[in-house]
């Protein structure tokens, strides 16, 4: 009978044999389960010619893509104005990413980003949002360890009237996510003099005069500083030998760094923000102060 031939088999001399046979595909087939293998690598074709763009205006921007010529629009959140910062291969894996900034208008809302990647067969991934209501610079595309990496600046400018902060934080695409690989407080810059918005407690009409020899000729210049009601902050004009340069972006401070450029202190707005002397005027990014007049 065949159990009776089963049995003598397991306990003829050959068992040994038997069980190390079965233990090897016990062992073969338990590793070969425990490791999902979905690789979308291998059904995208590498090198496939991805295209993202928007459509619409005014609150109603969709997104698309066009891969191989075949257009497909993407789910992302409505009622959103939708810029697409930059189109590139943000997680190394052959196939173009895109970063989608999020605005919404105004003054009183930040930015706010997303990923978008492609998973192949017209599928499409759009990871969490990251950045928030205190995001209102540009972001910066940098190279971090070798991976393309979003820079964001949060700030709570605007009303001084919490503490000043400002931080800086660092994101790249991974695993299909947003990962935030890098958080960084920026510190104030130390000023040699300064005049801050809360100097103003007692009275917001008065005029706060700074002066400071600031290009090293001998004779003071003078920093004319000026409460701005609307936003807790400090308006400031400055004048040298007889020009008057005005500033008008609010700033929680301006203050006076002990570094100089073309023989002029760098001035210091907010923690970090610096003005530069160009030979002509203080500037800094894109920004000048102007010149409003000689006396
Ligand atoms: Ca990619
Ligand atoms: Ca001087």
């Amino acid at each position: 009978m065949k159990p009776t031939r089963l049995f003598k088999a397991i306990n003829s001399k050959h068992s040994l044999k038997f069980c190390f046979l079965f233990l090897v595909i016990i062992l073969f087939t338990s590793n070969s389960t425990a490791i999902p293998k979905t690789n979308t690598k291998e059904v995208i074709k590498r090198g496939v010619k991805i295209k993202y763009y928007t459509k619409g205006e005014f609150y109603e921007y969709e997104l698309y893509a066009k891969v191989d010529d075949k257009e497909y629009k993407i789910d992302v959140p409505e009622c959103a104005l939708l810029n697409i910062i930059e189109q590139t291969d943000f997680n190394l894996d052959g196939i173009d990413d895109i970063l989608v900034e999020i605005g919404y208008g105004g003054n009183n809302k930040g930015l706010s980003y997303f990923f978008v990647t492609y998973d192949g067969n017209g599928l499409f991934h759009v990871t969490d949002e990251f950045g928030n209501e205190e995001v209102r610079e540009n972001p910066k595309i940098e190279n971090w360890n070798g991976i393309p990496s979003v820079s964001i600046i949060e700030v709570n400018a605007g009303m001084c009237i919490e503490e000043h902060h400002k931080y800086q934080k660092r994101y790249i695409l991974e695993h299909g996510e947003a990962i935030r690989v890098e958080f960084k407080k920026i510190e104030e810059l130390p000023a040699i003099k300064e005049v801050r918005h809360t100097d103003f407690s007692d009275d917001n009409n008065k005029i706060i005069t700074m002066k400071y020899d600031i290009n090293n000729d001998g004779i003071e210049e003078q920093f004319l500083v000026r409460y701005w009601e609307r936003w807790s902050s400090v308006l400031f004009e400055l004048i040298i030998k007889g020009t008057k340069y005005s500033c008008h972006l609010g700033c929680s401070r301006v203050g006076i760094l002990p570094t100089t450029t073309n023989g002029y202190h760098d001035i210091v707005a907010d923690l970090d923000r610096i003005y530069k002397w160009n030979g002509k005027t203080y500037a800094c990014d894109n920004y000048e102060l102007e010149i409003i007049g000689v006396r």
